[in-house]
């Protein structure tokens, strides 16, 4: 035990010295061994109960003897994730199993409300021991659609009394779930809920089945059925075909971050609250110098 933790504490640190980009942190992301470790995203509304499935099926994982590692996104509170598990006597245990380990991260404020270093420290932990990671995004706007360019497998966790359901099915995120989950099962509507996201994946054509799971997360219903639909798309053709896709998107992000590196956007604003006053001003031979 004592070894296991000296590793965890390895890991917070490497965490740390990559999310700060602290020295060495270079270094430290171009010699990682990473494993093939899948991540599984959850997302959806604030509320929908997240937090409450991460628990329910860690639960089952734990008891399968796997190891995970959790990587929670909040931006209010970074210990709502140890509270929420601290609250009940069995998840206090949880939150003391060596086969379990939780990272809480700050947004910061990035625009899509995933942890701006989220790629970066998923492969960390990847480089790390765990069956499983788990990433729990905060459900706001894009933060959703940046999930899946994470997730190998993303789940986008939906309620009876989710409101606005064209709103949800304009905003994109329908078309990221590898699997739904309609937790508060408890509560009127989830039948007829669950038909109407059936009727909307078959209007859109999703080209493969897209398992939908109803679950009442903080009486522990249907976590096995939940656990047994995350292994079955993990071990799917289209989880493998997402794998290369992964790679591309991640590609795409570290290359487009590299880029704006020695961009000082403050310097950018001042630079054309000057430039703008002329009245010859061109966005586009104005960007030359920063490309
Ligand atoms: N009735 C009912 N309540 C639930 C269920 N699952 C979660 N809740 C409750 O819903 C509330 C929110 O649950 P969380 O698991 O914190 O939800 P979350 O999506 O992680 O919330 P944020 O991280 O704040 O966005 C809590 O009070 C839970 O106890 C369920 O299946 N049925
Ligand atoms: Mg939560």
């Amino acid at each position: 035990l004592d070894t296991l933790f000296a590793t965890y504490k390895k890991l917070a640190r490497a965490i740390t010295i990559v999310e700060n980009e602290l020295p060495g942190n270079i270094a430290l992301l171009e010699t990682l061994q990473l494993k093939p470790t899948p991540i599984i995203g959850f997302t959806g509304s604030p509320g929908a109960g997240k937090s409450s499935l991460v628990n329910m099926i860690c639960t089952i994982l734990l008891e399968q003897q796997k190891k995970i590692g959790i990587i929670a996104v909040d931006p209010t509170s970074p210990f709502n994730y140890g509270s929420l598990l601290g609250d009940r006597l069995r998840l206090a245990t949880h939150f003391n199993n060596p086969n379990l380990y939780i990272r809480s991260l700050a947004t910061r404020g990035s625009l899509g409300g995933l942890c701006e270093k989220i790629l970066e420290i998923a492969d960390v932990m990847r480089s790390y021991d765990f069956d499983y990671i788990i990433v729990e995004t905060v459900g706001v706007g894009q933060s959703e659609v940046e999930i899946a360019g994470l997730a190998h497998a993303t789940i986008v966790v939906l309620t009876p009394d989710g409101g606005d359901d064209v709103q949800l099915m304009k905003s994109g995120i329908m078309e990221i779930a590898n699997l739904f989950v309609i937790n508060k099962a408890d509560r009127p509507g989830a039948d007829g809920y669950a038909k109407k996201i059936e009727m909307f994946l078959h209007e859109k054509d999703m080209q493969y089945h897209t398992d939908i799971i109803k679950t009442i997360a903080t009486e522990n219903v249907g976590g096995q059925d939940l656990v047994f639909a995350i292994q079955k798309f993990l071990n799917s053709a289209a989880s493998i075909n997402k794998k290369n896709w992964l790679l591309y998107e991640k590609a795409i992000k570290l290359i487009q971050k590299q880029r704006m590196k020695n961009i000082d956007r403050r310097a950018l604003m001042a630079d054309i609250e000057t430039a703008a006053q002329l009245p010859s001003f061109n966005i586009y031979s104005f960007i030359n110098k920063y490309i």
